[in-house]
């Protein structure tokens, strides 16, 4: 038996009597996820979807009016399974109605989410493909991950995944960096995955590496366990949202000690004149200082201050998690962390400057090539109208609207038809209750899934997809250690197909299969895509074998041991030769182009925005779950073990807890004008009065079922979150600016349903 590849790590599957059992992580792992061990059990679980399944009433009124087939019902109606051929025929029918009746743009296929890791059957591709294959669709950019991060970088720095590839390695950070500041900490718990893969993790030991070494960490965070492990920790515990005030009065300490690198923002960066002179006030008439910083942060002035002199001290590396772009005008801390470093002027030094999410994804400074192995040609999608991912539902409710996005207006698509492959809305999408009434607009929504998930629970169309335990597949991702073989471990669970076939099967009735299929089965194609790879892997000096080699061996260590990198190293030593991807070849503390869009919510340099008045007393963060990936086998051991009466665990403050009568193991509702849900109490110290935490990925389980505000009974966030863009620039999610009140639940316990297939009619 072979390797199989997750998003989180490199596992050898155990199978008896053709059943999975276990799964043994990689020997050479020496930080394995515990993610894995949720899979045996779950996978053929009562969860699991085994047959294809239409919504009844789409079924029965199939041949009416679109809009006579009860789409209010979606969510809350029986399905009743059907075979492959009733199934396919069905799409394949509605596909050719929408696109003949309303064009291409029509269909959305945006279809956002992390699906699985290997690289030919990862659903996303699987559909942009066919779709693409089939005339195109309306199609949505950048990510919930990093919207306002993707958008800001290039015209400040760089391409956001040049930077990510090219982070100063670990290795690097133990051996010159002596302070580390780190905004939204470093936690381990996310770096347990990387998209593609995370073959070999790597962060827990490059932190204790640097500890050994005597590194001082700053977490600098509402949590305190988002830095744990090294000896020398500090904690500030932020107010959250506030870490552009922090930085400013960084910088504001730094111009009034004279503290600043001058030379360096002279030679490698634009704008830091205007800049300055806004940080002591004389734009807006406020002066940037500590004690300024302190009333908005809540961390004392003179820790501030002492903080500044010390970083301009010692080799200083900054670092910001992503969730701090996952908020309003959430360009602000990323800007800041890149200005805040030109101040100290240690950018590509050695252990200095910034860095974009370390302690984010596992690959983030491994100092490994950024050779992604295989690729699967998506082909051309010929249908120019898109969305910023996060605005979904805002194009479901106001198609032909127009919307701000970088600089330029675009106008929402009117979308009949919704197919989604690899993703679940209900689970990554802001205020679920305005997304279930624009949910009820399109005439179709076809949904590829594993598991009776809310996705496929919301769609009219369901189509059981394989696990990457039931397929041959090619593991990698860039800035990894392995290639990995991924053999089929067990049978398709079910009926359950590939996404591959399905859409195979769907554009031969639609008469584009030898586009999409180019006359290749999925054993052909991995073929083809691992020789393609080859001459690309030569230009990162990476020899690959042949494919039978490959196959037979079952992985491929492409690049080890890592180099030693430094990012922006070469820009450093040579500027001229080496210009940044800007405008100006620099680094741009103040952004003409940006200045030109003429946004109030992102003008041309860093700035400081107060978001709205908070309207109740605790602000939620809802970042990501230690123990699934995203809403990923919820269902199974590892998750189910973390909930307190069936619920998903939400940490509060001792304090806040106190003022309520709330006592560990509670349950409590958690709400505001969106929406309700229940959680499971963690009383705790180590989170900061004034906020509560829960991590995203508790399936989205509501009390009445397809109605909006209902109470949710599981511990989904997101039907609080607000949904609205980080800013006009870049329209990112923005999840983490939202408020809530916390009650003690005093009413008998609803029964979690969420794992439950809905009910299914022969
Ligand atoms: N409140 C709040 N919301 C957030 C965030 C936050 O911090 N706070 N974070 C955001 C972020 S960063 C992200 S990336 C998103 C993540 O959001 P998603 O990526 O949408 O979440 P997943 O749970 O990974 O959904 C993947 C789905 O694909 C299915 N799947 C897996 N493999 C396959 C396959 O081979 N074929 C098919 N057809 N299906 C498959 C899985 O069963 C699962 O349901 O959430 C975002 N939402
Ligand atoms: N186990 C696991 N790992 C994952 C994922 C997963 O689902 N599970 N998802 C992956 C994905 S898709 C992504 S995009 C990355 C996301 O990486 P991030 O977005 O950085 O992850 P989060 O866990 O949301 O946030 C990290 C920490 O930032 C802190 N924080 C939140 N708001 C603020 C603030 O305003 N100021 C400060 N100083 N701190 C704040 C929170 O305490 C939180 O624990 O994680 C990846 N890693
Ligand atoms: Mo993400």
């Amino acid at each position: 038996m072979g390797f199989t590849s997750l998003h989180w790590g490199v596992y050898r599957p155990r199978v008896v009597n053709g059943r999975l059992t276990g799964m043994d992580p990689a020997h050479w792992d020496g930080d394995p996820s515990p993610i894995g061990a949720s899979i045996p059990g779950a996978i053929d679980s009562t969860t699991r979807i085994r047959r294809p399944a239409v919504r009844r009433s789409f079924l029965e009124r199939f041949d009416d009016h679109p809009a006579l087939r009860n789409l209010h019902l979606r969510g809350n109606e029986a399905f009743v399974e059907v075979s492959w051929d009733v199934a396919l025929d069905l799409v394949a029918t509605e596909l050719a109605r929408v696109k003949s009746e309303h064009g291409n743009q029509a269909i959305f296929g945006g279809s956002y989410g992390w699906g699985s890791a290997g690289r030919f059957h990862h659903a996303q591709s699987q559909l942009h493909r066919f779709l693409n294959s089939y005339g195109g669709y309306a199609y949505s950019v950048d990510s919930y991950s990093l919207g306002a991060g993707r958008v800001l970088m290039p015209h400040i720095v760089g391409n956001m995944d040049w930077l990510l590839g090219a982070h100063t390695s670990w290795q690097n950070l133990a051996e010159h960096c002596e302070l580390f500041v780190a905004f939204g900490g470093l936690p381990v718990k996310n770096a347990q995955c990387s998209p593609g893969g995370a073959s070999d993790h790597l962060v827990s030991s490059g932190i204790r590496q640097m500890s050994d070494a005597g590194v001082r960490f700053v977490n600098v965070s509402p949590l305190r366990d988002d830095l744990l492990g090294p000896e020398h920790t500090e904690w500030l515990a932020v107010r959250p949202g506030t870490d552009t005030a922090l930085m400013m009065a960084l910088c504001w300490v730094l111009v009034d000690e004279g503290l600043h690198n001058e030379a360096f923002l002279r030679e490698y960066t634009v704008g830091h004149e205007r800049f300055i002179e806004y940080v002591r006030g004389a734009v807006d008439g406020v002066a940037k200082t500590p004690e300024w910083a302190a009333l908005l942060t809540d961390i004392p002035a003179h820790r501030i201050t002492e903080l500044a002199r010390e970083m301009a001290a010692k080799r200083t590396m900054i670092n910001v998690a992503y969730s701090l772009q996952r908020a309003q005008f959430g360009e602000q801390p990323f800007w800041m962390t890149v200005t805040l470093a030109a101040m100290l002027g240690q950018i590509g030094l050695p252990g200095g400057g910034f860095g974009l999410g370390y302690g984010c994804m596992n690959n983030t400074g491994s100092g490994r090539k950024a050779f992604s192995g295989p690729r699967f040609s998506q082909g051309v999608n010929p249908v120019k109208a898109f969305i910023p991912v996060a605005r979904v539902t805002d194009m479901l409710l106001h198609p032909g609207e127009s919307f701000d996005y970088n600089g330029q207006r675009h106008v929402y698509p009117d979308i009949r038809l919704v197919y989604w492959a690899g993703g679940n809305i209900f689970h990554h999408h802001q205020d679920i209750n305005r997304l279930l009434t624009a949910w009820q607009r399109p005439e179709t929504i076809v949904v590829h899934e594993q598991f009776w998930t809310a996705q496929a629970k919301h769609a009219d169309i369901v189509l059981p997809a394989t696990t990457a335990l039931e397929r041959d597949d090619i593991g990698s991702a860039a800035s990894d250690r392995f290639m990995i073989a991924m053999h089929q471990a067990i049978e398709p669970v079910g009926e359950a197909r590939d996404d591959y076939a399905i859409f195979a099967d769907l554009s031969r009735r639609l008469g584009c299969e030898s586009v999409f299929t180019e006359g290749r089965d999925a054993g052909q194609w991995l073929r083809l895509l691992y020789e393609e790879s080859r001459p690309r892997a030569r230009s990162f000096a990476i020899e690959l074998p042949e494919f039978e080699q490959f196959w037979h061996d079952g992985l491929i260590e492409v690049d080890y041991p890592p180099e030693e990198t430094v990012l922006l190293k070469a820009f450093r030593e040579d500027p001229l030769a080496n210009p940044l991807q800007t405008p100006s070849g620099k680094i741009e503390i103040f952004s003409e182009t940006i200045a030109g869009f003429g946004y109030a919510d992102c003008p041309g340099h860093p700035v400081w925005l107060d978001k709205p008045a908070q309207s109740l007393p605790l602000h939620l963060l809802s970042n990501q779950p230690k123990t699934r990936l995203h809403s990923q086998y919820d269902h199974g051991s590892y998750s189910q073990a973390s909930k307190i009466q069936g619920r998903e665990p939400m940490t509060i403050n001792r304090q806040d807890a106190m003022a309520r009568g709330i006592c560990d193991e509670d349950v409590v509702r958690v709400y505001n004008s969106r929406g309700a849900f229940l959680a499971g109490v963690r009383v705790s110290d180590d989170i900061r009065p004034g906020v509560v935490q829960i991590a995203t990925g508790a399936w989205f389980d509501p009390l009445v079922k397809g109605q909006a505000n209902s109470l949710e009974k599981h511990g989904n966030p997101n039907v609080v979150t607000e949904d609205i863009g980080a800013s006009s620039l870049s329209q990112g999610c923005s999840a983490q600016t939202v408020s809530v009140e916390v009650e003690k639940w005093h009413g008998e316990l609803p029964a979690i349903t969420a794992f439950a297939p809905p009910e299914m009619l022969a």
